[in-house]
């Protein structure tokens, strides 16, 4: 595999101005004929070359204007594609492909799930459908034929609106489809089979009626519901917020079960994992309905950013994720609690994106080199993108954001586009001056800012001294300084904020920090205050401040920033396990103090709070953000005093969880708002605490709950705590999920999925031996993601067992996975690669694995990027 890199961008030597497709679906395999229209960039008069992708393609035939042309004659087959050495300055180009969806196990291109038709083409699956400029920046109007036999596709359909559609001979039919926008290869869709729909339609702001339809199997049609109420919910909200209608007649979802990701924003014809559509309250949790609308959102969401302006090229990747996963975030804030979002998404951060930017796989939001642009699919790229986009919402404001999003639309729709592109907007709306944040594109890596607070009673003026530094990541050793939003505020001794000035003018609390360091000194300070920094996690960075355990304590009573409040338990949290870690170290006995355990029980009790803030606040570090935040982590160590304190504080506030378990037990008729959802989860918080109890009881409580739950998400909370625990009620109920959810492949996730994070001794074994489990299937991403993802990053404590038998039960799997779906086994290899993290016996026998893994000969290149940049 070879390196692409950023810097050798050249624009395509041709355009297409149409391409016409045909598609010919057959049982072993299926016949492609594109037609398209090139035309040449007049500024290259010499070139005659046409370079098109292709991959894993049985050529047929080229023509050329009606021409046939002849191989090494008119063209010559590459390992890349096929080359057209004689290309005139404009020609019609006709070829014809057979492909084998039937035995497409990458799930890229065109393949079958469930024994229908679909497709994915982003990246770059385009080219194994057709010879094609598999590139976002060629953009063109695109036609799709079908044809089908009509018994077992009934269904066919494609982006844009159906233009006609007609019956031919031995029983087969075809259909047309017509996208009216111009777009790249990478949002083409088709979708072929045995298919039923629920329909409903939405007017736009300006009175247009548009078509919505989901497609499913027959058997999942009940299930549609909750998507299609999100969709609608979404087409109203981007109306709204930013001003923006959907554009085409029709907006149709189709859900299969095979999907490598979570789905996809084709132009018109979103495929999506069944996984983010179908929701009863029998087998969906709170937060499958969460993600659902959120995802559908998403998807509906690219439509303008994405799809009407797209990327130039996979590096501006983050153009399209991170502005869209913010506009999904927002969405979410905007419809639900916007500080639980804000608590939900940061822990997500912190936990795994942090990890990748210090991962030897660490990249910019916008890398300047890529192997397998699938590897690009990533926290980094979409999730500190999002973060990224949010830094101008906190410079600009709102309205300044929404500015700068209207000229960006105004400048760029129907182009393909960079970061730069939209960071000029941004700035040219607001006359702002925002050049330093095109640092955030560029390095990578999680900025550390550290503050220290000076007080000077006499003069009554606060001083906070700030310093960043970025660590050294591949790309680049030396970094400079990046502009960071700070959001502050100062605590009187009461609790409540001091008014802010700084150097004696009114402060709204952003501090830019723009320098490697810098200081801000407030005056009109009357008293000494506690300072509540970044608040509502203002910039992706690492804060670190000397807080005692008492400023901590009084923060998480008192700061009137609803994330400050929480992340103010989580660092007392981690200083606790810190100091635990190294008392176990030295043979000290274990104990947390009074104040701590105090400090939760006024969380846990306060009745004056959101029951889903306090969950969040009892929801402490997870083993995984411990072992990112505490290095060289000792796994085994880390499980030990995590229970420690979980055990602690469920002895202490016994009496406190019950009380609250008891009163929130019974909640009636199951409902999705936000507040019934932060009621089930608080219950459920409780629950779990309780189930760390040596208590004869529990087992019996959460067998009670299980039985009499009306809903997925209080019967899961109940096995999840059961599961942890050697008992007959574990069996019975694990037993019963089965028997009654073994036809629904979704819900059976769950159930792998459970066993596979438990914490008894012998999970291992038991993933072994799900492995062979009838209904388990290493073919399907969610199985695989289900079983042996929730395994290697939802258990790190078996995971990371000492004899090294985790580590080799994944480097098998993912040796497996490479041969037939590289894409997946990519994302399986990752949680070895931050193998330097770890205590050295842990590290070298994870190293130990990569090693093997590289030594495997026919390794793909995703696997192959992953692994040799890990052990580089
Ligand atoms: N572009 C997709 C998404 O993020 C990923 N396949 O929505
Ligand atoms: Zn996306």
């Amino acid at each position: 595999p070879h390196t692409i890199y950023l810097k050798d961008y050249t624009p395509p030597v041709y355009q297409v101005e149409t391409l016409n497709l045909k598609f010919e679906l057959g049982d072993e395999f299926t016949v492609v004929t594109s037609t398209a229209h090139y035309q040449r960039d007049p500024s290259h008069l010499g070139n005659t070359l046409l370079e098109l992708d292709g991959e894993d393609l049985e050529l047929i035939s080229v023509q050329l204007d009606g021409r046939y042309l002849q191989v090494n004659q008119d063209y010559r087959l590459t390992p890349e594609g096929l080359q057209i050495l004689t290309m005139p300055a404009q020609g019609s180009l006709e070829i014809v492909t057979r492909i084998y969806p039937q035995k497409n196990t990458a799930l890229e291109g065109l393949y079958q799930s469930s024994g229908n038709f679909c497709t994915q083409c982003e990246a770059q699956g385009f080219r194994k459908i057709t010879y094609y400029q598999d590139r976002p920046d060629v953009m063109t109007l695109f036609t799709t034929d079908i044809i089908a036999e009509r018994a077992k596709y009934p269904v066919l359909l494609s982006n844009g609106n159906l233009v006609a559609a007609g019956e031919l001979e031995e029983g087969k039919h075809w259909a047309r489809w017509l996208d009216p926008y111009r777009k790249p290869a990478y949002l083409f869709a088709l979708v072929a089979g045995h298919l039923k729909h629920v329909e409903d339609f939405y007017t736009t702001g300006s009175g247009r009626k548009v078509t919505l339809r989901i497609y499913t199997e027959p058997h999942n049609i009940s299930k549609c519901e909750h998507a299609m109420q999100s969709l609608k919910r979404a087409m109203r909200w981007d109306e709204q917020r930013f001003g923006l209608e959907y554009d085409l007649d029709i907006y149709m979802i189709v859900a299969v079960d095979d999907f490598n990701m979570g789905a996809m924003e084709n132009k018109g014809l979103n495929i999506f994992n069944s996984k983010l559509v179908f929701a009863s309250p029998e087998t969906a949790t709170d937060q499958d309905y969460i993600n659902i609308e959120s995802v559908i959102g998403h998807e509906y969401f690219h439509n303008w950013t994405g799809n009407r302006i797209t990327c130039r090229d996979w590096f501006q990747l983050s153009l399209k994720e991170g502005l869209t996963v913010f506009r999904d975030q927002e969405f979410t804030a905007d419809l639900h609690s916007p500080a639980v979002k804000r608590i939900e998404d940061v822990r997500m951060l912190r936990t795994f994106q942090f990890t990748e930017d210090a991962s030897p796989m660490a990249h910019p939001i916008r890398p300047a080199s890529y192997m397998e642009i699938n590897n690009f699919y990533t926290m980094t790229v979409y999730e500190k993108g999002a973060e990224v986009v949010r830094l101008y919402q906190t410079l600009l404001g709102r309205a300044g954001f929404r500015q700068g999003m209207d000229l960006y639309f105004a400048r760029h729709d129907g182009q393909a586009v960079t970061t730069e592109d939209f960071l000029a907007a941004m700035a040219d709306a607001n006359q702002a001056d925002l050049k330093q944040l095109q640092r955030w594109y560029d390095q990578a890596g999680t900025p550390e800012v550290k503050v220290t607070m000076t007080y000077d009673a006499t003069a009554q003026t606060c001083r906070l001294h700030c310093v960043q530094s970025i660590p050294a990541t591949p790309e680049s050793q030396h970094k400079q300084p990046q502009l960071i939003p700070l959001q502050v505020g100062l605590l009187r001794e009461t609790g409540a904020d001091l008014a802010l000035y700084l150097e004696d003018q009114p402060c709204d609390g952003i501090l830019q920090l723009t320098q490697a360091e810098q200081s801000f000194r407030f005056t009109q300070v009357p008293e000494q205050p506690v300072p509540s920094l970044l608040r509502n996690f203002s910039a992706p960075v690492r804060l670190v401040y000397p807080y005692t355990e008492a400023e901590l304590i009084f923060l998480m009573k008192h700061d009137s920033d609803a994330f400050n409040r929480w992340d103010a338990g989580q660092r007392l949290a981690m200083r606790a396990f810190e100091s635990l870690l190294l008392d176990l170290k030295q043979g000290i006995p274990l104990g947390l103090s009074h104040e701590c355990v105090c400090a939760w029980q006024v969380v846990l009790t306060d009745e004056n709070l959101d029951p889903a803030l306090r969950a969040e606040a009892l929801s402490l570090p997870s083993e995984t953000d411990i072992a990112e935040q505490l290095r060289p982590a000792d796994p085994a160590a880390i499980h030990q005093v995590r229970e420690f304190v979980l055990t602690t504080l469920a002895k202490a506030l016994r009496l406190d969880f019950e009380i609250i378990f008891y009163r929130l037990q019974h909640q009636g008729v199951y409902q999705i708002d936000a507040a019934s959802m932060g009621k089930r989860r608080l219950k459920n918080v409780c629950l779990a605490y309780l189930g760390h109890l040596d208590d004869q009881a529990v087992p019996a409580l959460c067998a009670e709950q299980y039985a009499q739950a009306n809903n997925m998400t209080d019967a899961l909370a109940a096995l999840a705590v059961l599961v942890d625990i050697d008992c007959p009620e574990r069996v019975a109920a694990l037993q019963h999920f089965h028997d009654r959810w073994q036809h629904d492949p979704l819900v059976m996730d769950k159930w792998f999925a459970l066993q596979a994070s438990s914490s008894l001794p012998n999970t291992l074994q038991q993933v072994q031996q799900l492995l062979e489990h009838p209904l388990f299937d290493m073919r399907n991403p969610n199985k695989v993601r289900a079983l042996i993802g929730s395994f290697a990053l939802r258990n790190p404590w078996h995971f990371h067992a000492a004899d090294g038998s985790g580590y080799a039960f994944l480097a098998e799997r993912v040796l497996w996975l490479n041969e037939r779906n590289p894409q997946v086994a990519a994302r399986m290899v990752r949680p070895l690669i931050n193998w330097r993290h770890y205590e050295s016996g842990r590290a070298q026998l994870m190293r130990g694995q990569l090693e093997r893994i590289q030594a495997h000969q026919g390794l793909s290149a995703d696997v192959y990027e992953i692994v040799s940049k890990s052990l580089a």
